[in-house]
């Protein structure tokens, strides 16, 4: 306990190898690696950006904390990843085009992954040429999209039509997420499914290719 709260207060500092150290101590004491990831990591990452939204880090500190936090995923990955045998399905993901967050993106391809998935990470600010181009070599069941901006939030919808312009949409089961979406959102773009967060992404993803 005494050590999360330190953890959190490392990743708000942006220490990258103390987040390193912390999650391999609280590995060795046999914590599961999901509860590490939410209870250390993803909970001080909220922390920060409480901060950040309130005007007291700025995006040097943000950029700091997000790198100590990818440090400590990085642990994490391999054995939220071992689980799986065989493979559930593809998955091909990305943060849409103009945004380049991708922390939580990136925790919905390990849940996924750990999950049973293949899972191809196109990475940030992919535009329609993109998706469709990974689409058509990857030929996945699902497509995930990222936006954690108001701003570009409005292009999963531009990716969506562009699959309907090309017959595409029915392929694919559609899944978005980030922070400013919603339910409703994630229906009146036409996606298949809106997820909150990364656990319920996996969760959505299994149940949708069984
Ligand atoms: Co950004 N930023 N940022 N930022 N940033 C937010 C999003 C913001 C809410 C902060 C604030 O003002 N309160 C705000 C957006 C406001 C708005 O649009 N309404 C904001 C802003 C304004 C900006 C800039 C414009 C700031 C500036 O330059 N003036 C700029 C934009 C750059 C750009 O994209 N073009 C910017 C930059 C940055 C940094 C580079 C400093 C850094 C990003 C580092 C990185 O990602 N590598 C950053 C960060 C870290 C944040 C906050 C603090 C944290 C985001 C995060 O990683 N959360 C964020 C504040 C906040 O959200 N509280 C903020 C942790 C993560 C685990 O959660 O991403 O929500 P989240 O993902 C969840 C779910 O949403 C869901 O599952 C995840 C895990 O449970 N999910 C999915 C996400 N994607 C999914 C996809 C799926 C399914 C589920 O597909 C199937």
């Amino acid at each position: 306990e005494d050590l999360v709260s330190q953890m959190h207060d490392d990743l708000y500092d942006g220490l990258a190898d103390e987040i390193v150290e912390g999650v391999e101590i609280l590995l060795s004491r046999g914590w599961g690696a999901d509860r590490v990831l939410n209870d250390a990591l993803v909970e001080g990452m909220g922390i920060v950006g409480i901060d950040f939204r309130d005007g007291i880090l700025f995006v040097p500190e943000v950029l700091l904390a997000a790198k100590a936090m990818k440090a400590g995923m990085a642990i994490i990955r391999p054995i939220l990843a071992e689980t799986g045998a065989e493979p559930m399905g593809k998955v091909v993901i990305g943060t849409v085009k103009g945004d380049i967050h991708d922390i939580g993106k990136n925790l919905v391809a390990m849940m996924m992954e750990g999950a049973g998935f293949d899972v191809i990470d196109l990475g940030i600010n992919c535009d329609v040429e993109a998706y469709l181009s990974a689409l058509e070599e990857h030929q996945p069941d699902i497509l995930g999209m990222s936006a954690l901006l108001t701003t570009t939030m409005p292009y999963m919808k531009t990716v969506i039509e562009a699959l309907n312009e090309r017959d595409l949409r029915s392929k694919y089961i559609v899944l978005v997420g980030g922070a400013p979406l919603d339910e409703n959102f994630g229906k009146a773009i036409g996606a298949d499914g809106y997820c909150r967060d990364a656990a319920i992404a996996a969760e959505m993803a299994k149940q949708m290719v069984t």
